[in-house]
């Protein structure tokens, strides 16, 4: 469910030309703000595949133009080191990795088989468009997706 929270703000943006400066350079930069709502969350939970075991939840959050995401695991094996992403699409139709590969730290799993990350994403979502989180076996094993789950939003 899609909560709306700022709305006003959501309003005050959308769809305007915005200019700020930095402070550190006096450089003022223009960003054309791209129609999607600020202040939006969206969220969801993971289930296993390829029998792994591996459940959990996830949190998304648009703010100014940027996605901040959080994912939290359990059920994995004790160190596992486990690359995750929001891709567009579904679990069942995969249409790619949203924003940089490198935004997203790996998942270190915690002795009792918990995990949880934080993502930055210099990107927002769309809201017209789908999304999933995935959680691959490993970083040189990105084939095989341990869980699985699409954002509801
Ligand atoms: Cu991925």
């Amino acid at each position: 469910m899609r909560r709306m929270i700022l709305t006003m703000a959501a309003f005050a943006v959308v769809g305007c030309v915005r200019t700020h400066a930095n402070e550190a350079t006096g450089a003022v930069d223009v960003d054309i703000e791209s129609p999607t709502k600020q202040g939006e969350d969206w969220s969801g939970s993971l289930s296993a595949r390829g029998g792994s075991g591996i459940t959990g939840s996830f949190k998304a959050l648009v703010v100014d133009g940027k996605t901040n995401i959080s994912v939290n695991l359990a059920n994995a094996m004790a160190g596992q080191q486990l690359p995750w992403h929001v891709h567009e699409g579904t679990c069942d139709s995969d249409m790619g990795i949203v924003g940089d590969a490198s935004a997203y730290p790996l998942i270190t799993v915690a002795n009792d088989g918990t995990a949880s990350a934080n993502a930055m994403l210099g990107v927002s979502l769309d809201e017209a468009k789908d999304y999933f989180v995935n959680v691959h076996a490993s970083p040189t094993n990105l084939q095989t997706i341990v869980a699985c789950g699409d954002l509801d939003d």
